[in-house]
This record gives structure tokens, C-alpha cells and sequence, in this order.
């Protein structure tokens, strides 16, 4: 999983030009410092400056780095502004240690780096989805008490992010499982959010995701427990907050249209309900790769949600994405999100997987100011923050 894909590009030696997205200074940077005819090296961070589309001089430049590449006329991957509602990235780390519960804080599981979620706020990026283990929450029972120290932690994190008037996506990562046992008492799941919601109610900068990627369960089910949710979110009287659904099969959104059609009929006297879906662009869509399968992959996958969330007057949030460090995943992570972008009547935004304190050299980590995902994805993303 180690991405060395892009150092790898042009690591042997000074002579050529760097291609299309590819690195092209930095500190310790061996390879070449200058690009191919049409793009241009830019700064993106003191670590890694990297060849983007459009005209100018072919040298580094260290100011206004999201900027140029507007010049480029001819360049079709150039974005232009964005007006996502939510656009941001996912902070994992304090659902960590999975199958060890509860853990002990520090070694299984950490809480996000506030200083991080700082960073990317200064970055421009308004919207948190942040993960927790509902074992860790509620460890007895799904309708125990909670568990006083996991929940002061999570809440902290929760008010850093909205204290600056950002989005904070709370992230049940339990994959419709309980103890790796799938859910099935729809009351119980009920009773977890109307605890959670009771906590959260007075925040309307929090979103309530209902549990991420269910799969391999009956589609009924996971049609009922999102209504539990949905109804005891409300009847504690959460009423101003977004609910984000998610569906079977991992929520991936290209498989959405034929295996979550039945969660069109969930309903909320809110009339909030956002379906939340995931994509990964490699081979399998399980975001195990660095590779993606083309440039045009991104939308491919998406397509056919967009459809469905078009038909039938729903709106959509794409909760998970990410693309290796390598030129075809910049453009299809770019198709991506220009799709997204060219349709965000239905998709109110999108956030990248993931930024967290453990998450060490991972192919897509977003965790600043060194993550594999941040130095190569940073300066694209930061083009499409609401
Ligand atoms: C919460 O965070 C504090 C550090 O701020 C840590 O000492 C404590 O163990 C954590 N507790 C849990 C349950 O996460
Ligand atoms: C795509 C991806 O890497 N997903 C991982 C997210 O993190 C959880 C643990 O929190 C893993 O189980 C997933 O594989």
C-alpha cells in the first residue's frame, strides 16, 4: 500500500521534464524541477511541488498556488469555483482499533488532531465527518448508558469544529454491526440516536449519519433501521439538523441505483434526509489501491447515482472518496469531482478519505502536513471548498 508511485515517476535522475501531476520540487527532491509544455510547477506545500495544468514559466513558483492553472485554455481537468455545501474530509482514528473494545485511548484509539482539523479549516475545507466505534459509546448495550470519558472526548472534538462554524458529520463506523454482530433490533438502534441526538440536538452544525457502509444485510433492514434513526433523531427533537442515510453494499454509489433504490421511500418530517454514498476508484471500488482503473473512472462510477438521486428528487452527499498519488487518479479524482460539481443540484458536497494521526505514510492520508493524500490532493481539493 506504501504509495511510492509518484517519487518513483522521475527518481532517476535530473534530465526530464516532469509529466502531467507530477512532482517537481520540494525539500530533498532529487527529479526534475521543470515541466512538460503546458503545465507549470507549482507550490504545494514546502514538501512537494507538482506539475499542474497550465502556461507559464516552467520554473517554481511559491505564490498563489491554486491559481494558476486558469491560463490553460485548452485544459479541460482545469476546476472552477465550487459551491459544495459540505466539502471536507473524514477524521479517523478515534473508531481505531476495531475488535478491541473498549481499547485503551492513546494506543487502540486516538481522538483527531484539532490542530489538524485547524489546518485544514485554514485550508478552506468546512465539513468533518468524524468516526467513533459505537462499542466504544455505548459498550454494555445499544441501549446503555454512555460511556462518560468516549463521549466528552468525541464531544470535544465535535464543538472544535463547529466553534468555527464548520460541519461536523458524526460517523457511527459500524457498518450496521454491533460486536461485529449485524443489527437487528430496529428499537434498540432507535435508542442509540435518541441518546445521541438528545446530546447533539442544540448544535445544528452537527449531521447525524446513521452508520457507515452497511452490507451483506437484508435490504429491508437496512431500510428500517435508517427510518429508526431518522424517527428518534426527530422525536428528541433534533429537528434543525441534516440526516445523512446510508445504504447496503458498502453505500458505494455504483451499485446505489440498483441496490438502495427501496431507501427513496424514507421519510422525515424534516424533509433532511441525505443519502450518503462512498466511492474508490480502483479495480473492485474498495479503496485498497493506489491505482485507478482510468481517468474517466470518477465519473463512470457516479453516474448512474446521479441519475437516481435526479429522478427522484433526492440529494446527495459523497461521504468517501480518495485517488492514489499518480497522474491517471488526479484526473479521474478531477472528473470526479467536476461531475459532481457540474451536478451539484443533487450532490451538496463530498468529503476525501481520510485525515487522522495514525494513519502514518497510507496511500490516501489526508492528515497534514505530510500525507500521502494531502501533498498530492491538497491543492486540487482546496478549488472545490464551499
Ligand atoms: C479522552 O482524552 C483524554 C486526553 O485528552 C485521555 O486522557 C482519555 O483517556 C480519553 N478517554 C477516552 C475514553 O477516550
Ligand atoms: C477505504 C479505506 O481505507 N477504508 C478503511 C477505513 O478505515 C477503517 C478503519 O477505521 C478500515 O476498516 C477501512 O478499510
Amino acid at each position: 500500500m506504501k504509495s511510492t508511485v509518484v517519487a518513483g515517476l522521475f527518481a532517476t535522475g535530473a534530465v526530464a521534464q516532469g509529466g502531467p501531476w507530477s512532482q517537481c520540487g520540494g525539500n530533498n527532491w532529487q527529479g526534475a524541477t521543470t515541466c512538460v509544455s503546458g503545465y507549470t510547477c507549482v507550490y504545494v506545500n514546502d514538501w512537494y511541488h507538482q506539475c499542474q495544468p497550465g502556461a507559464g514559466p516552467t520554473t517554481t513558483l511559491r505564490t498563489s498556488t491554486t491559481k494558476t492553472t486558469s491560463t490553460a485554455g485548452a485544459t479541460s481537468t482545469s476546476p472552477s469555483r465550487g459551491k459544495f455545501k459540505w466539502f471536507g474530509v473524514n477524521h479517523s482514528s478515534a473508531e481505531f482499533g476495531k475488535g478491541i473494545f473498549p481499547g485503551t485511548w492513546g494506543k487502540d484509539f486516538i481522538f483527531p488532531s484539532t490542530s489538524s482539523i485547524q489546518t485544514h479549516i485554514n485550508d478552506g475545507y468546512n465539513t468533518f465527518r468524524v468516526a467513533f466505534a459505537m462499542e466504544r459509546l455505548v459498550p454494555n448495550q445499544l441501549t446503555g448508558s454512555f460511556d462518560a470519558g468516549y463521549l466528552k472526548n468525541l464531544t470535544d472534538t465535535v464543538n472544535f469544529i463547529t466553534s468555527k462554524g464548520s460541519y461536523a458529520i458524526l460517523d457511527p463506523h459500524n457498518f450496521g454491526r454491533y460486536y461485529d454482530k449485524i443489527i437487528t433490533d430496529k428499537a434498540a438502534f432507535g435508542s442509540f440516536y435518541t441518546k445521541l441526538a438528545t446530546q447533539f440536538k442544540s448544535n445544528s452544525l452537527v449531521v447525524f449519519d446513521t452508520n457507515n457502509e452497511y452490507h451483506d444485510m437484508d435490504q429491508q433492514l437496512v431500510f428500517d433501521l435508517n427510518q429508526a434513526a431518522i424517527n428518534a433523531i426527530r422525536a428528541a427533537g433534533a429537528t434543525s439538523q441534516y440526516i445523512f442515510v446510508e445504504g447496503n453494499s458498502w453505500s458505494g454509489a455504483w451499485t446505489w441505483a440498483q441496490t438502495n433504490d427501496n431507501l427513496k421511500g424514507l421519510t422525515d418530517p424534516q424533509n433532511k434526509i441525505v443519502y450518503e454514498m462512498h466511492q474508490y476508484l480502483d479495480t473492485d471500488g474498495s479503496g485498497t489501491s493506489t491505482a485507478c482503473v482510468s481517468t474517466d473512472i470518477g465519473v463512470q462510477r457516479v453516474q448512474s447515482a446521479t441519475n437516481w438521486l435526479r429522478a427522484n428528487g433526492k440529494v446527495g452527499m459523497l461521504g468517501e472518496f480518495a485517488g492514489g498519488a499518480n497522474s491517471v487518479c488526479n484526473q479521474a479524482v478531477t472528473g470526479l469531482l467536476e461531475h459532481l460539481k457540474a451536478n451539484s443540484d443533487v450532490w451538496l458536497g463530498a468529503s476525501w478519505w481520510a485525515a487522522g494521526p495514525w494513519w502514518g505514510d497510507y496511500m490516501y492520508s489526508f492528515e497534514p502536513p505530510s500525507g500521502t493524500g494531502y501533498v498530492n490532493y491538497n491543492s486540487l481539493l482546496k478549488k472545490y471548498v464551499a
